[in-house]
């Protein structure tokens, strides 16, 4: 059975990160194991007053054990992670856990809507860099595209702009950026990736749906490391995981209590299960 770790936070309220990466992942038919980076009493986008406990210092804990185990991951997958001291931690995981033929998919999370999540700022992202650049997937949204490039941000842009962004990322050393979130006011949103070993670039989209709600980045991106885990194509990866992510989206619409609550992605489940088959 194929194995992935994935690593990011617990908010305890609020479908994201974990409570979404974890049932994902194993509806895919992985075996999905969790290093929880912090516990939060709901996720930081919408909510105010929320818990956070930390837990930096289990993770090299949890690896040690592991080592002595001798355990491996056929992927390494992190989410948003709580600190620069969190993420130079999980660089040295991934000095330990890279093997010849994993794959490490960092989904850099910082921000939304041209904005930083609460807490991030510049030098954060200078960490978040290091951390992109060992990696083989990368999965930013447009935001996080202008930070990690350090350029403005802007809904207005076109295909050429797309591509010319992909480049740039996969210079600053990822093997595979891949842009979520991509529209060109057309009706239509999805994926744009860049695969820098052959210069092939992907393109996925579904219809646009006006409405936002939280966690799609989480969906999409478990969803795209499931699909290339299994051994999916980039372009069947990216089309399954904006599909998926589109059905999500349409399910939770008509009954939607709060956006910050999160996407209903517990209603398609067999859906994802049938598009990996
Ligand atoms: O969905 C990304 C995410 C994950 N974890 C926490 C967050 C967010 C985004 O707001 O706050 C704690």
């Amino acid at each position: 059975m194929k194995k992935v770790v994935t690593i990011q936070d617990i908010s305890c309220f609020g479908k994201c990160s974990l409570t979404v990466a974890l049932p994902i992942i194993s509806a895919m038919g992985i075996e999905t194991a969790v290093i929880p980076t912090a516990v939060l009493s709901t996720h930081t986008g919408g909510f105010t007053g929320y818990t956070f406990r930390d837990l930096t210092d289990d993770i090299s804990k949890i690896a040690e054990h592991w080592k002595k185990l001798d355990l491996s991951f056929n992927a390494i997958y992190t989410g948003y992670l709580g600190s620069k001291r969190q993420v130079q931690v999980i660089s040295q995981f991934f000095r330990d856990f890279r093997t010849a033929d994993n794959v490490i998919v960092v989904d850099p999370v910082l921000g939304d809507a041209g904005k930083f999540y609460a807490g991030f700022d510049r030098e954060f992202v200078s960490e978040m860099k290091k951390l992109c650049q060992m990696a083989d997937y990368i999965i930013p949204n447009m935001t996080e595209v202008s930070f990690l490039l350090d350029i403005p941000y802007t809904e207005n842009y076109d295909e050429a702009y797309v591509k010319e962004a992909l480049v740039r990322l996969a210079e600053t050393g990822c093997k595979t950026p891949v842009i979520t979130g991509v529209h060109f006011g057309d009706g239509r949103q999805g994926a744009a990736a860049y695969d820098s070993a052959n210069g092939e670039f992907c393109f996925s989209f579904g219809k646009n749906i006006e409405h936002t709600v939280h966690g799609t980045g989480d969906i999409f991106a478990s969803v795209f490391t499931g699909a290339i885990v299994l051994g999916k194509s980039l372009q069947r990866a990216l089309d399954i995981a904006v599909s998926y992510t589109l059905d999500c989206i349409v399910a939770t619409l008509p009954e939607i209590e709060e956006m910050w609550y999160g996407t209903d992605f517990e209603l398609c489940i067999g859906k994802l299960v049938e598009y990996v088959k």
